[in-house]
């Protein structure tokens, strides 16, 4: 069950080429693959007509590739496609006590859930349970409690109907109590771009790719995350694009790419350069770098009026288009270049290099990821990106804006249509029209706030649409005994995962199809629809035969839920078995509740590279409190929230190349060098000789803030020499998620901080060891 002989070993060659080749053949031919399936609906992977990718958020364009996907698109297909099975004979080999020891991987591997189950306290064990009694079951728990007690959480990955039914559901229930996890991910860009620009999305639509003439990139991870998005990015490096990217990791993808689609390069090893160049920002040291980038872009205007050369701010928006550039400025101004550089990591040579190609750049694009959204002052983070748009007038233009990656395949598109526990954010009044009845208006738990109910037990019910929450959260090991408090936790998934292991005194896990699976209702097969992370909306149809007779879609069991869980009259409000019979039903409520974003959305649905929403930043329509896109100045230039010390280290937390976010496919971190095992620190050589470790020496990381009493550590971690700065160390999430308590967590989004995290390296220790291989 566990690979052995792990090998730490630089990883010399691009993303992408055989490497990616190789990595998916390991997949796509080990125990459970479907070989002759997968290849078969690896073809329809992000085409008309086929299924949009389980995977990343990343735009589909109008002309797929004849293989529109990439080795973790494929990865997931396959994990989905899995012909393993996790059924009733499963759960009673394995205790539930027995499977809490085993690692993530080890769950996941052992195949698709395909019956109904309730956990039995007296045998420990999961049994079957009929789909029927599991919804009386529901309905007798949360028909009896305050609804302000329960939780309906959603993963990203749920499609638009099912995701509108769902915060419906929680709605006509009582409660705005809907975290997604999108509190975990992009809630910084969602709360921060909004008071900048109006819009809580990005601007750029995927042509704009093929106008830039230069991209900064922040703090994402492309190779790995969102791999397909390499190929606009290579039009645009062959193009003669300037991409500059900002890191403390070299992320390969950001370096060098080998299509693995164009034969000639496949041949002969040739790559393209990607980054002309790239710059080890420390993690938290963005805002810094980004006051310095916007101080140089100012002397550079400065010495242009000088000269009478054309400027270089573009005054003519500042002036139209926005407020408070003055304060901005004078901010800059006060600027002192060797705080910028401490808390950067960079030289001010450097810094203003970038400027001088950005001041030069036509149009500009600047992508980020969760190196900017996951820290103490993300939101200023992100707002500081769009002041360095704003300087130059990169926004609602052809070629230029901002470009949040987003996540999970419908992340983006569940707030869309309501999954948002901020009542402001949704149309109350349309829907109490619309449904007859009186939405609640308080607002509702978010990751956080349902993390802080589940430990002083204030939420009693924890309802799942997909996901792994209690892993994916901050603070694991106090959450983890806390969930045993809850008196039911409901999940509805594919894949069995460490969350599913937390008992209540109610607990139920409930298997659903996968969007890649064929979803038959009333004898039609159905359609579901996603948006990707440039506000396109893209039809998805699945035709794999279902992993088992007992799933049932997720529009299904939200319907069966409504009516189990909701009084009767409530339950009338909408048409629950209408819309389960026709999806396109759900698709005509989407539209009457958002006419605007959604116009014509049935006869659209099949539009080739999908249609976007309308985006008012695009058209420089400012949708803020003042009606301009407004500059803000930052309250600290170290986004971390805490202070430097002697022996403290900020750990980023995160993924490898064999991963979907909890889901960990295997233990070959390629890029990285990393193969066999996943407890590992990635250190500064010179750091790690400070601390007098040898390399490889085995450590215990702990959590190191401030007045905070609780022991968090997690041992057993190996330190591995890495190319990273100084005072920064990388380690895997989720693994590390104990370090994280539940208050460090970013300003206004509540977004857990899991890429600054303070903690010290402990030589040996006997702290909790994560499950998994060990280091050999
Ligand atoms: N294959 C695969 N694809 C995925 C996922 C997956 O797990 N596997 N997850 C999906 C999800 S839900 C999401 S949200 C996205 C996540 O995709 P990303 O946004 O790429 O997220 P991370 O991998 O967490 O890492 C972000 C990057 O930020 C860098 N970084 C850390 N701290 C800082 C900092 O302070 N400043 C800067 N400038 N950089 C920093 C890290 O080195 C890393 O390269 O990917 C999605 N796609
Ligand atoms: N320290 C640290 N913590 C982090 C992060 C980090 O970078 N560092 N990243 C954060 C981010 S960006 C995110 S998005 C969260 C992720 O948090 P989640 O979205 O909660 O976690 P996932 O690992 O994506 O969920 C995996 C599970 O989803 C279920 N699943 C898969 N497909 C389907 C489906 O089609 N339907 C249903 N119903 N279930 C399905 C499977 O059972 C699988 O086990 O984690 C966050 N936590
Ligand atoms: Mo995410």
């Amino acid at each position: 069950m566990t690979e052995s002989h792990p090998t730490f070993t630089p990883y010399k060659a691009p993303a992408g080429g055989w490497g990616s080749v190789r990595s998916l053949l390991r997949h796509g031919t080990g125990d459970g693959a479907p070989t002759i399936e997968g290849s078969r609906q690896l073809q329809r992977q992000n085409k008309i007509d086929g299924f949009a990718c389980v995977s990343c958020s990343w735009a589909k364009p109008a002309e797929p590739h004849t293989f529109e996907f990439c080795e973790n698109g494929a990865k997931a297909t396959m994990w989905e496609l899995d012909t393993r099975r996790v059924d009733a004979a499963f759960f009673a080999e394995h205790t539930v006590s027995e499977l809490l020891t085993w690692a993530d991987h080890d769950l996941e591997v052992q195949g698709r859930l395909v019956e109904p189950m309730r956990y039995d306290a007296d045998s420990d064990r999961y049994v079957p349970v009929s789909w029927d009694e599991a919804f009386a079951i529901a309905g007798r728990v949360l028909r009896d409690m305050a609804p302000e007690r329960a939780v309906f959480y959603a993963s990203g990955r749920a499609s638009l109907e099912t995701s509108y039914m769902y915060a419906l559901l929680a709605r006509l229930y009582g409660n705005n109590n809907l975290p997604d996890s999108s509190n975990m991910c992009h809630e910084s860009t969602s709360v921060g771009l909004p008071r900048s620009i109006g819009v809580p999305v990005g601007t750029v639509l995927l042509e704009d790719f093929e106008h830039c003439d230069c991209i900064l990139s922040f703090g994402q991870n492309v190779g790995v995350n969102s791999p397909r998005m390499l190929h606009p990015l290579q039009e645009a490096a062959r193009r003669g694009a300037e991409i500059i990217t900002f890191n403390p990791l070299y992320e390969r993808g950001w370096e060098r790419f080998t299509n693995p689609q164009e034969p000639l390069a496949m041949a002969t090893g040739a790559s393209t350069r990607i980054s002309n160049a790239y710059f080890p920002v420390r993690a938290g040291g963005d805002i810094a770098l980004m006051q310095g980038l916007a101080r140089a872009l100012l002397d550079l205007d400065d010495a242009a009026q000088d000269e009478g050369r054309a400027r270089v701010l573009d005054v003519g928006f500042i002036d139209t288009h926005t407020n408070g550039f003055e304060a901005f400025e004078a901010w800059l101004r006060a600027a002192d270049w060797s705080d910028i550089e401490r808390e950067s990591g960079l030289s001010r040579a450097d810094i203003e290099g970038v400027a001088g190609v950005y001041a030069q750049a036509e149009s500009s694009i600047l992508i980020y990821g969760m190196g900017l959204t996951q820290h103490r002052h993300g939101v200023d983070n992100v707002r500081m990106v769009c002041n360095l748009a704003l300087m130059r007038g990169n926004v609602g233009r052809p070629g230029a804006g901002i470009c949040p990656v987003r996540g999970h395949s419908n992340v983006q598109g569940q707030r869309t249509v309501g999954i948002s526990e901020k009542p402001e954010l949704v149309p109350l009044d349309t829907l109490a029209a619309q449904y007859s009845f009186e939405p609640p208006r308080e607002k509702g738990l978010d990751t956080i706030g349902t993390v802080e109910g589940i430990l002083d037990g204030s939420v009693e019910a924890f309802i799942g649409l997909g996901g792994n929450f209690s892993r994916a959260a901050p603070d694991t090991g106090r959450v983890e005994p806390a969930w045993r408090g809850l008196a039911l936790s409901l999940q509805i998934a594919t894949h069995l995962n460490r969350n599913h292991l937390l008992c209540g005194r109610e607990t139920l896990l409930l298997p659903c199809l996968g969007r890649i699976e064929e979803d038959v209702q009333n004898g039609v097969a159905q359609r579901v629809s996603i948006e990707d992370s440039t506000t396109c909306i893209h039809a998805s149809f699945g035709t794999s035969p279902p992993a088992g007779p007992m799933l049932r879609s997720e529009p299904a069991i939200v319907a069966a839920l409504a009516q189990a869980i909701l009084p009767p009259e409530r339950a009338a409000c909408a048409p629950w078995q209408e819309w389960v019979d026709d999806y396109a039903r759900v698709r005509d409520a989407i539209e009457a509740t958002y006419p605007d974003q959604f116009r014509d959305f049935n006869a659209r649905l099949h539009t080739p590279g999908g249609f976007p929403r309308p985006v008012a930043a695009r058209e420089r329509r400012w949708t803020t409190d003042s009606g301009k896109a407004e500059f803000h100045v930052p309250e600290v230039l170290c986004a971390t929230g805490f202070e430097d010390k002697a022996g403290r280290y900020r750990l980023l937390t995160v993924r490898s190349n064999d991963q979907f976010n909890t889901t960990v496919y295997g233990y070959h971190d390629r890029f990285r060098g990393i193969d066999g095992t996943r407890r590992v620190v990635l250190m500064n050589a010179d750091d790690i000789a400070e601390l007098g470790l040898d390399d490889g020496e085995q450590i215990t990381l702990a959590a190191d803030f401030d007045g905070d009493a609780e022991v968090r550590e997690v041992g057993g971690l190996r330190a591995i020499p890495y190319r990273i700065p100084r005072g920064c160390i990388a380690a895997y999430y989720p693994e590390c998620n104990p370090l994280i308590p539940v208050s460090h967590h970013a300003i206004d989004s509540h977004v857990p901080a899991g890429k600054s995290v303070p903690v010290r390296v402990v030589r040996g220790g006997n702290a909790p060891v994560p499950p998994g291989p060990a280091p050999g």
